[in-house]
């Protein structure tokens, strides 16, 4: 993502280096001062590193829902990209700061032996970083986010408080299979020997960060609300959670260590990155986050503001101060910014959803292309005409035929139900009163596929609009910027549909070039931290060395982005009382 270069106060030698150590490579992005990119390595485990035999790198087993990931691979592709980076004739001399954002959830144990390694790294007969710390693993495994393995420790959590909704409450989400808090406890329960020798416990990302640092380096704020266990507003680990690894709370408590709340430097790069690589010895360590919170430090996001990732699933993350956590999504500490927070939700119904209603498009008139041409039309002319959820905003007819549809063709995670394709219609009078007690429902859709066009668009964006609305602190809770990114996000109709509902006070824009975004984003903490942090809020930091002209605008703020009429108003309740009739 190419930055421009914008304060008088920056550092003008300086380099910065952002990590992204995600499920199937480690990515390394040089950016200078003012987040312009200098160079970017990268390793991809199954490729570079196919000694260690991961697919993607991961292993699965099948028969027990475990999908595991080698530590050891992890240490090696540090290395390598190191190399990389050298050999590119990078100046890692200039590198004054390292942050990184890393697959969440993902766990590390460490045994007795890993403080005194990790102090002792150095250069000493050419050994490696995986040979020099391979006795300080309690586990050569990290459990992976994709791993299921944790159905009966997940039941446990929510036991424990009360139900799922006190566990979302205290922690931020409910209970789920990848968090940390379930994979440890299982790691208890069925590697009791393993549990037993790990002395402490990182995450991906604070594991990383000791790599860099030559030491143990605390769970950072915003990733410790990925483990099912951490109180997001009281800022400790929940007792009562703890107390399910035994009498000795103690035990884990120790294990855990300390939560870092702050965005300061936990050190500077240990010996070894300096006399192998060249990397300046004042080169900070600043804490490593996950990979979406690392996302949203991509972008010039304000309070209010929100991503809305639209790949094969849909991701919507938004900043928000309130903390407003349900069993259908997740709340995470800010990465940075204090007493705010990242909200998350992922829909499994997506782009597949969408493909499904183009392709029945495309077939009734005969075309097999896969071409969006004509769902884009029908979506167009739609808009063009008014039509809110099945009729036409002008009708002058006193009874109202409200459409909403649910395009699941997967089983959804928002709300949590099945799969299934279902449309209703809900009559109303004039005056808004529902004249049926209940929706009438209609099975068989396809009827109009035409119809369903706009239909998946509206029922996409108003079921984001109406999950957002609690979060958005906004007196009319409209989202205040939306950046659009992910494969669809290439649609500026789609993009333009989904606008029309959720309605951002000051504009809609597509982002194309996305995929670099978390590394972007733990170089800019890094940046931050070392030449911003003290005096600067974080917004205006990352506004100022943002340029807009890099993202296209598609919807430009105002209720329907020309007027002052927010179209779905009424929308919201029709889709409410559609999903409580069909789910309830
Ligand atoms: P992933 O989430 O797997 O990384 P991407 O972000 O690459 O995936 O998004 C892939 C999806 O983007 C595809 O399923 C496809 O439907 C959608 N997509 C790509 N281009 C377009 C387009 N022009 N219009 C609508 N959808 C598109
Ligand atoms: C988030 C999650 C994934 C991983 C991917 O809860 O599990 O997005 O962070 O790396």
């Amino acid at each position: 993502m190419a930055r421009y270069f914008s304060s008088s106060a920056l550092l003008p030698d300086a380099y910065y280096l952002g990590l992204d150590l995600s499920t199937q490579q480690l990515k390394g992005i040089v950016v200078d001062s003012g987040l312009k990119q200098i160079a970017l390595a990268k390793v991809e485990f199954e490729v570079d590193l196919p000694a260690y035999k991961t697919v993607k790198g991961v292993f699965v087993k099948a028969d027990t829902n475990e999908v595991l990931a080698p530590v050891a691979m992890w240490l090696d592709a540090v290395d390598l990209l190191f190399a990389r980076l050298k050999d590119m004739d990078v100046d890692l001399a200039r590198l004054r700061g390292v942050s990184g954002a890393c697959q969440q959830h993902g766990s590390v144990y460490w045994n007795e032996k890993a403080a005194p390694a990790l102090a002792a790294l150095q250069v000493k007969d050419a050994a490696d970083l995986a040979e020099q710390l391979k006795d300080s693993f309690a586990w050569d495994m990290s459990p992976n986010w994709q791993d299921h393995s944790t159905e009966q420790e997940c039941r446990q959590f929510e036991a424990c408080v009360g139900g799922p909704e006190r566990l979302a409450e205290i922690t931020g989400s409910k209970a789920h299979h990848r968090f940390t808090g379930p994979q440890i406890l299982k790691l208890k329960h069925r590697l009791p020997q393993c549990y037993e020798s790990t002395t402490r416990i990182s995450l991906v990302s604070s594991f990383l960060a000791s790599v860099l640092a030559g030491k143990l380096v605390d769970v950072e704020v915003s990733d410790a609300c990925g483990m099912n266990l951490w109180d997001v507003t009281k800022q400790e680990f929940n007792s009562d959670l703890l107390g399910l690894f035994g009498p000795d709370a103690d035990g884990i408590r120790r294990r855990l260590g300390p939560v870092n709340t702050s965005n300061a430097a936990v050190g500077s790069v240990s010996p070894y990155f300096v006399e192998k690589y060249g990397v300046s010895s004042d080169c900070k360590v600043i804490p490593f986050t996950g990979d979406n919170p690392g996302t949203i430090l991509s972008l010039p996001l304000h309070a209010n503001d929100v991503i809305i990732s639209l790949g094969t699933s849909t991701t919507a993350l938004v900043v928000t101060q309130n903390y407003v956590p349900s069993p259908l999504y997740h709340l995470f500490a800010h990465p940075v910014v204090p007493n705010s927070y990242m909200g998350m939700l992922c829909y499994c119904n997506g782009s597949l959803a969408r493909e499904k209603v183009r392709d029945e498009v495309n077939s009734a008139a005969g075309d097999t292309s896969g071409s969006w041409d004509r769902f884009n039309a029908i979506a167009e002319a739609e808009m063009a005409k008014g039509t809110i959820l099945g009729s036409s905003s002008s009708s002058s007819s006193s009874t109202k035929y409200k459409q909403i549809g649910f395009f699941f063709p997967l089983p959804e995670i928002i709300p949590s139900v099945r799969a299934q394709q279902t449309r209703l219609i809900l009559v109303t009078d004039d005056n808004g009163q529902q004249r049926q007690q209940q929706p009438h429902k209609v099975l068989q859709w396809e009827n109009s596929p035409a119809a369903d066009v706009l239909g998946i668009l509206e029922s996409q964006g108003l079921s984001i609009r109406s999950r957002l609305a609690p979060m958005l602190t906004s007196s009319d809770q409209r989202p205040r910027r939306i950046y659009f990114v992910g494969g669809a996000s290439a649609n500026k109709v789609i993009c333009e549909a989904l606008s029309r509902v959720l309605v951002p006070s000051e504009g809609a824009y597509r982002v194309q070039d996305m995929k670099d975004a978390c590394a972007v984003g733990a170089a800019a903490k890094a940046v931050y931290s070392v030449e911003g942090g003290g005096t600067k809020s974080w917004e205006d930091f990352i506004e100022e060395r943002t340029d807009y002209g890099e993202f296209a605008e598609v919807f430009g703020g105002g209720l329907d982005g020309t007027t002052d009429t927010d179209l779905y108003k009424d929308g919201v309740e029709v889709f409410k009382k559609c999903e409580e009739y069909c789910f309830q």
